[in-house]
């Protein structure tokens, strides 16, 4: 009884003018990928409203069918529920934006000018698109043909579009300066159109560049091995440590910087440009100094994800500081780590669990092939199948295509998602 006036009390909104107050156990930024995943674990335990979810978007979106939908084998309707259908029916969902985060204080503002109050708090506010940092960019994504994104959901049908209307000419595919959300898939894109355009037979009429800002093609020698052979294989041009800093849509022009000698430049058009572009945590995090760490990312130690400041507070997915891939396969091994953790230190117990830091990236080299990089913080692999996973494989594009979409909205969003960690450890036993 005492409880139940306790938990009304906490959660009693009041109005103040037009902002409103609220109050809660766990308030979780970023209702995407991780947040969704651990607000559904912890609502669970805690019941009616304890957690709280602050995110503005109506729409989640599965980001990983961002690839697919770009080669044209689904829409972009495939890839979103309504927010508030994939939410937890347990936690309230207040539909607004994080502005500034007083972590002293235990409490958050939003942009609608209420503040929420917090007993622990979960950062997962994912990484943002900074389209506008590359001049011409956004005025070529609007308004001219050939250029391209998978990264957004505004622009990632039009790549589809672009590919359909390819006669001739550079096809040119990017990856910014910055850290970006799933490493791989700026050059997923690039198979694809690969095998699009053979499968047309007009390969020959093309040259396909992939330039990237990296030292290396993948960051995992293993499967930069297997993938030296398929860019060599197709005869892609591989153009290590160049940036793109400037589209003139007019000309069909990208400008790259040489990286390694800055202020060297080198102008190549295009007929099709795919642009990942640079990506950065949200300001309320990013200009927050005592939740963020220099690139902006929110400061957890990288095993137990516990902030190293607030201990109330944990991170998740690809706002956080731990130095992993950022993938949706890295926030599902992360959300059991963050929600035993948590509950730990709710419970006043010793905070055990530690990540390894595992992602994975299926590496899609084609319309009906993929390689399977599974890999940890010392960028091992760690693979889940007892196969050697550099190889391009049907299944694992099966995997990707018809499995993953699946398993992300029946049992990742819905807390009941952990990685493929057991399924790894019964499998290599089984090989034993
Ligand atoms: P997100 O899922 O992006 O969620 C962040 C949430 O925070 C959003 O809902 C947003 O509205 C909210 N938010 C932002 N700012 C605020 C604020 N100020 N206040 C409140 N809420 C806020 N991963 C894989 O594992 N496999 C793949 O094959 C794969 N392919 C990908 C392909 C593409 C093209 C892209 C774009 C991504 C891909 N990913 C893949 C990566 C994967 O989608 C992300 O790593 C994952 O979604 C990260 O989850 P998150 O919870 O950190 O962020
Ligand atoms: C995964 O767990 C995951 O998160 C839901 C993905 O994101 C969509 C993935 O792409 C992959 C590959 C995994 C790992 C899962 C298995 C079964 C290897």
């Amino acid at each position: 009884m005492l409880l139940s006036i306790n938990n009304s009390l906490r959660n009693l909104s009041w109005k103040s003018s037009r902002s409103l107050h609220y109050g809660c156990k766990v308030l979780v930024v970023g209702g995407g990928t991780g947040g969704c995943a651990v607000a559904a674990k912890l609502s669970k335990v805690l019941g009616k409203d304890e957690v709280h979810i602050l995110d503005p978007s109506e729409r989640h979106y599965y980001q990983p069918l961002f690839t697919l939908i770009g080669g044209g084998v689904y829409s972009l309707k495939d890839s979103y529920k309504l927010q508030k259908d994939v939410l937890p029916d347990n936690a309230k969902w207040i539909k607004d934006r994080a502005v500034e985060f007083n972590p002293k204080q235990n409490h958050v503002l939003t942009a609608m000018g209420h503040k929420i109050e917090y007993d622990y708090m979960l950062l997962a506010l994912g990484l943002e698109t900074n389209y506008e940092k590359i001049p011409g960019l956004l005025e070529g994504l609007k308004n001219w043909n050939g250029i391209c994104s998978n990264y957004s959901e505004k622009y990632v049908e039009k790549t589809f579009q672009v590919l359909k209307n390819f006669e001739y000419g550079n096809a040119i595919f990017t990856y910014p300066n910055s850290p970006v959300k799933c490493p791989g898939a700026p050059q997923k894109i690039l198979y694809l159109v690969d095998d699009y355009l053979r499968k047309n037979g007009i390969r020959h009429k093309a040259k396909l560049i992939y330039n990237t800002s990296l030292p290396v093609i993948f960051g995992v020698k293993k499967y930069a091995d297997a993938l030296w052979k398929v860019v060599n294989g197709r005869d892609i041009e591989v153009n290590l440590r160049t940036n793109l800093v400037e589209v003139k849509p007019d000309r069909n022009e990208a400008i790259f910087e040489n990286l390694d000698k800055p202020g060297e430049m080198q102008t190549l058009t295009y007929s099709m440009l795919h642009v990942t572009p640079p990506m950065s945590t949200p300001s309320a995090l990013r200009n927050n100094k005592e939740l963020s760490n220099q690139a902006g990312f929110a400061d957890v130690d990288p095993g137990t994800l516990r902030h190293t400041t607030f201990s109330n507070v944990f991170a998740i997915g690809d706002c956080s500081s731990s130095p992993n891939s950022k993938t949706a396969a890295a926030a599902a091994a992360q959300s059991a780590v963050v929600f035993h953790n948590l509950k730990a230190v709710m419970d006043g117990k010793e905070v055990k669990r530690i990540y390894d830091g595992y992602a994975s990236c299926p590496l899609v080299t084609g319309y009906s092939k993929c390689i399977l990089a599974e890999f940890n913080y010392n960028l091992e692999p760690l693979e889940t199948f007892p196969i050697s996973q550099d190889r391009e494989l049907t299944s694992m594009y099966l995997m990707k295509k018809y499995l993953m979409p699946s398993l992300y909205w029946n049992l990742m969003v819905c807390g009941y998602w952990n990685g493929p960690a057991t399924m790894r450890k019964l499998l290599h036993l089984s090989m034993k």
